[in-house]
């Protein structure tokens, strides 16, 4: 019975982050509104992110970017805090209901390309392609961390990159 209500558990987990895929995902590989994982040879600029812990509450340094669509962005991530965080690219919509199941399941595990998630001293990267003009954003969805700051605005333009 024990083993049948852990199966049960984690096929609903895996349903449930299916769901969190949202349109766009399923069918077009990991196309999503915000983009696409990028190829390292299409890099045209390195951005460097770290995450901690303030006076005021939790942060993204910087707290915002600005990119040209079509442009591919290496993301290099450090969790230079005290506490676990996470790096998650999306709309503010996906961004919004993932943040609503992590507050349900705060120990789900997501292995998508769009997000990392780093202890302490981590260190983690992401190539990502900026496929559609608009405002995204990057944030942490873990419980709390978005209320405390943790979210910043990627605004695509929508003239094209040069490279
Ligand atoms: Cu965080």
């Amino acid at each position: 019975m024990k083993a049948l209500l852990t199966v049960a558990t984690g096929l609903f987990l895996m349903t449930a982050s299916s769901a969190l895929a949202g349109p766009g995902h399923s069918g077009s590989g990991d196309e999503m509104a915000v983009g696409k994982p990028g190829e390292a040879g299409a890099v045209s600029r390195t951005v460097s992110i770290k995450m901690m812990e303030t006076d005021a509450g939790m942060a993204f340094k910087p707290n915002g970017l600005e990119v040209k669509r079509g442009e591919t962005i290496r993301f290099e991530i450090e969790n230079i805090g005290l506490l676990e965080h996470e790096f998650v690219l999306g709309t503010v919509e996906e961004n919004r209901e993932h943040k609503g199941m992590m507050m349900k399941f705060p120990e789900m595990e997501h292995d998508d390309p769009n997000s990392v998630r780093l202890m302490p001293d981590g260190k983690g990267e992401i190539v990502w392609t900026f496929t559609n003009a608009g405002t995204f954003e990057f944030a942490c969805l873990l419980p709390g961390h978005y209320e405390a700051g943790m979210h910043a605005a990627v605004k695509v333009t929508a003239g094209t990159a040069s490279n």
